[in-house]
């Protein structure tokens, strides 16, 4: 059903892109009262909310008397002419995390966590909502995990509303007052949207200027970046990856590696201050299930293992998969399939792993760059294809050996995003699996 908020009747909301935020944008803003103008270049796109919105682009509207331009965390607002355009009118950019921090005061009472951090904030959403869950408190994620928070049914009273947010989404919103904050790691990612690395990091640091005095502030103190932060800061609880003792690790199957152990001693600490007792915790970290195309084993095919990890979409994302598989007996065994969209030039964060690797099968706009600056370090077949990349890799691969996806870029140049590059590689493996039909 949705959220829906007395707080938004009669106003005038323009949204723009209709995708999965913007479309449960409109259901929530046309279901509150409100009167919606809607656009998205998309023309399919607008077709979608036809008797919902008026259609029309609002770069051509007077937008003077309306309450907001709600915008979807795609289009860029450092290069899209709506800021200035909506500034010229005095009409806030906002977007669908905003309206959410408005609609609160209507909604039953309830508290809010709210993930940031360049790596592992699905991870550690979907584990905190799973160990509210475990301890009986009506909980929803929501957020750039996929799920438009709009679109999650309200919670009843006592509720924990758990939103994994992305600098894009915390840069449309003004009055968030989490409950929780957290901090996972920063390194460079997104920076077409920035100006420079710093400006990527101040929009991680605003989720902390958006709350009041003495709500919780939890940051993992693993690197430098994060730290600048947390030391500008009162009230953080710090936390760090190192916390977590290799034994108790063990435990949780889901949540292996050294990136791991910092989603889950965030996580421990989130659950902690809302009051969960650890042994709750404990059973949650052991039933955990890993999300899809974060680390996941998809096939073992005559003893070779094919892990998806198509969500690593940077290379500081990648390292801990190439960590994940050392050699047996002094043999590499990953055949890696990196490249696509690429985020920077260099894949310096991997390189402590070239170990690892016995072979790496270069995809996508990357390719032939990254192919050329791993040639000294290993073989590399410049496969250009994913599918051509699983075929390579699976003649090369012996038993005990690993062929894994795990990209370092992002997906937009040959799929959607990266959850169809993920199932592209599955079904590539599958195709593996099943008789060939010309043989
Ligand atoms: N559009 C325009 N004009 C433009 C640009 C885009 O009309 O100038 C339209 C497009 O035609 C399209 C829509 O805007 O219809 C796309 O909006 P969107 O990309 O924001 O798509 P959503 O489906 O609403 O997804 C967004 C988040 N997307 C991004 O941040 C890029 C999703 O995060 C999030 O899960 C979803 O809202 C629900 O909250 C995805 C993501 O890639 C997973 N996030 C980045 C990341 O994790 O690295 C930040
Ligand atoms: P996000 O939602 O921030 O993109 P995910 O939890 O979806 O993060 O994980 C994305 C990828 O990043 C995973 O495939 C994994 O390889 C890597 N990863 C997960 N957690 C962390 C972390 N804490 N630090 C570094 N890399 C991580």
């Amino acid at each position: 059903m949705g959220i829906v908020s007395s707080i938004f009747a009669g106003k005038r909301y323009v949204v723009l892109g209709l995708a999965r935020s913007g479309l449960a944008t409109v259901e929530c803003l046309a279901a509150s009262g409100a009167e919606v103008t809607a656009w998205d270049t998309r023309e399919d796109a607008r077709a979608t909310v036809a008797g919902k919105a008026h259609i029309a682009d609002p770069l051509t509207l007077d937008l003077s008397g309306f309450d907001g331009v709600v915008v979807s965390p795609g289009v860029p607002l450092n290069r899209h002419p709506i800021s200035d355009h909506a500034r010229a009118a005095g009409v806030p950019v906002i977007g669908d995390i905003e309206l959410f921090a408005l609609a609160r005061p209507t909604l039953p009472a309830h508290r809010v966590v709210g993930i940031t951090g360049t790596n592992g904030k699905s991870t550690t959403t979907a584990l905190v909502h799973h160990i509210i869950e475990a301890a009986g408190i009506p909980t929803r994620m929501g957020g750039n995990i996929g799920l438009p928070i709009l679109g999650q049914d309200p919670l009843p009273e006592g509720g924990v509303y758990v939103l994994e947010l992305s600098s894009y989404q915390i840069d449309l919103s003004y009055s968030l007052d989490c409950d929780v904050a957290v901090l996972l790691n920063i390194t460079p990612d997104h920076l077409d949207r920035y100006d420079g690395f710093p400006g990527y990091c101040a929009s991680k640091a605003r989720l902390f200027a958006m709350q009041s005095p003495g709500r919780a502030r939890i940051i993992a103190l693993d690197d430098d970046n994060v730290r600048a932060i947390a030391g500008a800061l009162d009230g953080v609880t710090g936390v760090h990856a190192a916390d977590i003792g290799a034994e108790e690790q063990a435990r949780w199957p889901a949540l292996q590696g050294p990136h791991n152990a910092q989603n889950a001693v965030v996580a421990r600490a989130v659950a902690r201050s809302l009051g969960i007792t650890d042994a709750v915790i404990e059973q949650a970290l052991q039933s955990y299930a890993a999300l899809p195309h974060r680390m996941q084993r998809v096939a073992e095919v005559n003893g070779v293992l094919f892990v998806n990890d198509s969500k690593a979409t940077n290379a500081a994302s990648t390292a801990p998969a190439l960590a994940a598989y050392p050699p047996i007996e002094g043999k590499a065994r990953i055949h890696w399939i990196v490249g696509g969209l690429a985020k920077s030039n260099n894949l310096d964060e991997c390189v402590p792993y070239y170990s690892n690797i016995k072979a790496a099968y270069t995809i996508g706009e990357a390719g032939h760059m990254f192919a050329d600056l791993l040639r000294p370090h290993m073989p590399v077949d410049d496969s250009e294809l994913l599918v051509t990349a699983v075929r390579h890799a699976a003649q090369a691969a012996r038993p005990g050996d690993v062929v894994l996806l795990s990209p370092a870029c992002a997906s937009f140049d040959q799929f959607r995003d990266f959850e169809a590059r993920g199932d592209a590689f599955t079904a590539a493996v599958a195709a593996l699996e099943s008789p060939d039909p010309d043989a």
